[in-house]
């Protein structure tokens, strides 16, 4: 019967993760996948999540399936993370947020929603993006396409952006990573932003945020200034968001999907069929992890204790970045390694080749992803050195 049911090649990153995990070399290194890992090595539970789950556990809630939308109290949580609170677009009832599987399924429910309601549209993504933005956009039936956004001298190419994106018919879908770009960590600036909004207006185009890491670049403030500037703007755009990363509960896939639009009237429609397309895939998303998400958002002391936690992640990974950069400098000081310091988030982009990031593995048991990037968050007080040897050797050789 199923003889012809082709195999499946499996994701790139987790496959690399998972020959990590087997492989037996005690002083391995994994800068492979975008999970935070704190000093020991470790995925850590946060204090705030712990806390919440055992406050849920105690007072042991009922379990009826939730709406097709989501948890009203994560919803309302997420729409004030994103815009902040009593933001203009809110008080005007103009978002539609659905909570979502993970924001892979935000992704998927918004891709869904423009095959049906902008079919002729295409999607355009940053050249190079995290691959998985392929995968949903095209099996959700799109033409996916690619914007020049990576120079190889490690900064934005953001001429050749605007241009090409000024070239694109008008309801192209434009995929824009709101912070801490994957797999770059190549960010627009405030100024860019303000350049880019014009053009994306002027030209009727569609955007698109993913918004995985706020809080990991500069602050959850700092992080949501595109979410912001666009709905400034006036735009109608689409938001795909996570806490996956931010708290921690990756495995609870709390994720949303937000749709600015022009009035609350087309608000209501437009939330109405993203239900439509929640109903026809899973018709409910599911009840825990949104109500530990929306537990700690909504009481003041979890709130700070999360916050605090946020920003101990974000200064440690920029401590890394430091430590890497004077190691690496110390080997080699002809050489600049600023790309460390100015890439932000979780990810950098080393530019090694193929055979590079293989070497690595190979002779070192230092886990990158083939394209060049490194996880930052992989690296500790007591392997920077050994990783920046590593590095420096594959560098020469
Ligand atoms: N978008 C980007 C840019 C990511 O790096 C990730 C990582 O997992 C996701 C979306 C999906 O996150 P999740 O589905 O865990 O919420
Ligand atoms: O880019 C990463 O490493 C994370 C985790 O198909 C991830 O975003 C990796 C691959 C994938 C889904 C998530």
């Amino acid at each position: 019967m199923f003889q012809h049911v082709e195999a499946f090649a499996g994701d790139a990153i987790v496959a690399l993760n998972e020959a990590f995990h087997r492989d037996t070399r005690p002083h391995k290194v994994n800068l492979s996948i975008g999970i935070y890992c704190d000093e020991q090595g470790q995925v850590p539970a946060q204090h705030a999540v712990c806390e919440a789950e055992q406050y849920l556990a105690e007072t042991r809630q009922p379990k009826p399936y939730l709406p097709m939308e989501g948890s009203t109290s994560f919803r309302n949580a997420m729409q004030e993370l994103l815009f902040g609170a009593g933001h203009e677009v809110l008080a005007q009832g103009r978002v539609a947020t659905v909570q979502t599987v993970g924001s892979s399924g935000a992704l998927k429910a918004g891709a869904e929603f423009i095959c049906q309601w902008f079919p002729s549209s295409a999607v355009w993504l940053s050249d190079p993006t995290w691959d998985n933005h392929h995968s949903l956009f095209e099996s959700a039936g799109l033409s996916v396409h690619s914007y020049p956004y990576y120079g190889a001298d490690g900064g934005l190419r953001f001429d050749a952006m605007l241009e090409t994106l000024r070239a694109l018919p008008r309801h192209s879908v434009v995929l824009l990573h709101a912070c801490c770009h994957n797999p770059t960590g190549v960010d627009l600036t405030p100024a860019q932003w303000q350049l880019l909004i014009p053009v994306l207006q002027q030209k009727a185009l569609i955007p698109f945020l993913d918004l995985a890491y706020q809080g990991f670049g500069d602050g959850l403030e700092e992080d949501a200034y595109a979410v912001r500037a666009l709905a400034q703007s006036g735009m109608c755009f689409l938001l795909a968001n996570t806490l996956s990363k931010s708290m921690g509960v990756y495995a609870e896939r709390c994720g949303a999907l937000s749709v600015v639009c022009a009035d609350a009237a087309q608000a209501e429609r437009v939330l109405g069929q993203l239900k439509s397309t929640v109903r026809q895939s899973y018709f409910s998303p599911p009840a825990h992890g949104s109500r530990v998400v929306a537990r700690v958002l909504e009481d003041p002391q979890l709130r700070a204790s999360w916050e605090c936690d946020l920003t101990a992640m974000r200064e440690r990974i920029r401590s890394l970045r430091h430590q890497l950069h004077a190691a690496l400098t110390r080997r080699s000081p002809e050489r600049d390694f600023g790309y460390l310091l100015t890439q932000r988030g979780m990810f950098s982009y080393t530019n090694f080749t193929v055979q590079q990031v293989r070497s690595l593995r190979e002779t070192y048991a230092i886990y990158l992803v083939n394209s060049g990037r490194m996880c930052i968050s992989g690296l500790r007080a007591d392997n920077v050195e050994r990783v920046a040897d590593a590095m420096a050797a594959v560098s020469v050789g």
